[in-house]
């Protein structure tokens, strides 16, 4: 019989690689969706019609046991959060809400509903943030730098807490920064192949940017969400650090970004400004992948040449048609 998913933020980046998914792998394939004024479903657009959508918050407690009742999902992706780490320090509290308290509200759901569901943990290499050695593994302590990093700590060991308490299925993905033409334009990469389709098509005269010496593990979306589901097939639950193993500063990301486009002197382009600086930064993130490779036989293919490629070319295309 096919197996039923849940996915939480399936209108975001990941949750829309991830159901894509899902259903060529024959899932029935549930997405809890928020009320907004106007339905953000560009993302999903094209899958629409292969969904259950059910409607659902994670700041709200009934709505998860209600989704999770309707569902009965035997794999349940909590990918939703308020995922932007500069608004986490204008939004502390609700970012808390959403990521920390959000994924205790759907633990404790799936206790009382599904207990023996699978659960994926959407964590992050920002839980190493001021980090205490390079490359990071699944050892490394945590010191979370900004109210996301911290939220996100939270739910991480919520979930090692209920794998041990309850003995639940929970397991978390550390996962790196990673990104694809899906990503919102306020990130970092997104800002910046936006910003040179604009400049390379004669929209815009430059990109105003904050800190660019911080380094960053960047990886390819697509890639990355089938890791998740790797780590929801194994007979035990675990964590896991997913990412490429290779670092790169923000500025080499600008640079293959205006090269990519024909420009070379990109200093012309970029202005900084220091209220796109953070009150406190993780300097650099970089995965050692090596326990996902040999437990879960998953590895990063995309390099960044080849990413910056891909999201320039359909910025390129977007802006230019
Ligand atoms: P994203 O594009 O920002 O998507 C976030 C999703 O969460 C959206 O679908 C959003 O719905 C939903 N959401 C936000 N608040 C919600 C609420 N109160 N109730 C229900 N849904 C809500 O993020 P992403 O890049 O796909 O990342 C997916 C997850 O992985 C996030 O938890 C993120 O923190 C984590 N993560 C991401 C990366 C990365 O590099 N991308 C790395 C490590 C971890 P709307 O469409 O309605 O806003
Ligand atoms: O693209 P970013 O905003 O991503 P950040 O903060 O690394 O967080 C992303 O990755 C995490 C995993 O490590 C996820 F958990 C999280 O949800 C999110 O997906 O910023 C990348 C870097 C930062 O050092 C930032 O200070 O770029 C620097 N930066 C410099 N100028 C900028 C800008 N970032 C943004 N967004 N905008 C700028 O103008």
């Amino acid at each position: 019989m096919a197996k039923t998913a849940l996915v939480t933020g399936t209108t975001g980046q990941d949750g829309s690689f991830l159901s894509e998914l899902l259903l060529s792998k024959g899932y029935e394939v549930c997405g809890l969706v928020r009320r907004l004024s106007s339905p953000n479903i560009t993302n999903i657009q094209h899958v629409m019609k292969d969904l259950r959508l059910l409607d659902g918050d994670m700041t709200d407690q009934t709505s998860m046991i209600t989704a999770l009742k309707e569902s009965r999902p035997d794999e349940i992706y909590n990918l939703a959060a308020q995922s932007f780490v500069a608004t986490s320090f204008r939004q502390p509290v609700l970012t808390a809400d959403v990521n920390g308290l959000g994924a205790v509200r759907l633990l404790e759901a799936a206790k009382e509903v599904v207990p023996d569901a699978r659960i994926y943990q959407a964590s992050t290499s920002e839980l190493f943030g001021l980090v205490r050695e390079t490359p990071q593994n699944e050892n490394t302590p945590f010191h979370p730098r900004s109210p996301y990093g911290v939220s996100k700590l939270f739910a991480y060991w919520a979930c090692v807490n209920y794998r041990e308490a309850y003995e639940m299925h929970v397991s978390n993905g550390i996962l790196y920064n990673h990104e694809s033409s899906r990503r919102g334009l306020e990130f970092l990469t997104r800002k910046v192949t936006d910003g040179v389709a604009r400049i390379a098509k004669g929209k815009a005269t430059h990109i105003e940017l904050g800190n660019l010496d911080p380094k960053r593990d960047w990886g390819y979306a697509p890639e990355y969400v089938d890791a998740m589901w790797r780590m929801l097939q194994q007979p035990k639950p675990d964590d896991y650090v997913i990412g490429t193993g290779e670092s790169h500063t923000v500025r080499e990301f600008v640079e293959l970004a205006f090269r990519e486009a024909g420009i070379e002197k990109w200093d012309k382009y970029v202005r900084t400004d220091p209220k796109h600086f953070r009150p406190a930064e993780v300097q650099t993130l970089c995965a050692d992948p090596s326990k996902a490779r040999n437990v879960l036989g998953w590895r990063a293919k995309t390099r960044l040449p080849e990413l910056v490629k891909i999201m320039v070319k359909a910025d390129l295309e977007r802006v230019g048609g």
